[in-house]
C-alpha cells in the first residue's frame, strides 16, 4: 500500500520505490476423516505453530470449513501445500491444502 511506504516528500527525498511480492494464503480444507491430532501435528509442523494455536486453528477449519495456516510469496505457498498434501497422503488422510491469491 502507497501509505505504508510514506509519503516521498521532505525525510525520504531519494529512497527508492521497492515493488513487494504477491502474497498468498495457505489455506486448510476441512474433511470428514483425518484426525484432529493430525491436523494438529501438520499446524506444529509445517506452520510453526505452538499448541494452543493450533487447536484454534484445527477447530476453526473443523466448524467453519477453511482456515488460514499462514501468508507466504508464491514459491514458498506452494512448497507448504506440496509438502503438507504429500505428508497427508503418505499417512493415508484426505486432508487439503490449497492456496490463495491475496
Ligand atoms: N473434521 C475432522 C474430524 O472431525 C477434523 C479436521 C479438522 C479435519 C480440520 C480436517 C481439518 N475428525
Amino acid at each position: 500500500r502507497e501509505s505504508d511506504r510514506g509519503h516521498g516528500l521532505a525525510l525520504e527525498t531519494s529512497r527508492p520505490e521497492t515493488a513487494r511480492p504477491p502474497l498468498f494464503q495457505v489455506v486448510l480444507l476441512n474433511d470428514d476423516f483425518t484426525p484432529m491430532d493430525f491436523v494438529i501435528e501438520v499446524l506444529r509442523s509445517f506452520f510453526g505453530m505452538d499448541q494452543e494455536k493450533a487447536v484454534q486453528v484445527m477447530l476453526h477449519v473443523h466448524t467453519r470449513g477453511k482456515g488460514v495456516c499462514g501468508v507466504f510469496t508464491r514459491e514458498v505457498a506452494e512448497t507448504k501445500v506440496t509438502q503438507v498434501n504429500e505428508y497427508s497422503r503418505s499417512h493415508q488422510h484426505p486432508l487439503l491444502c490449497t492456496m490463495e491469491k491475496m
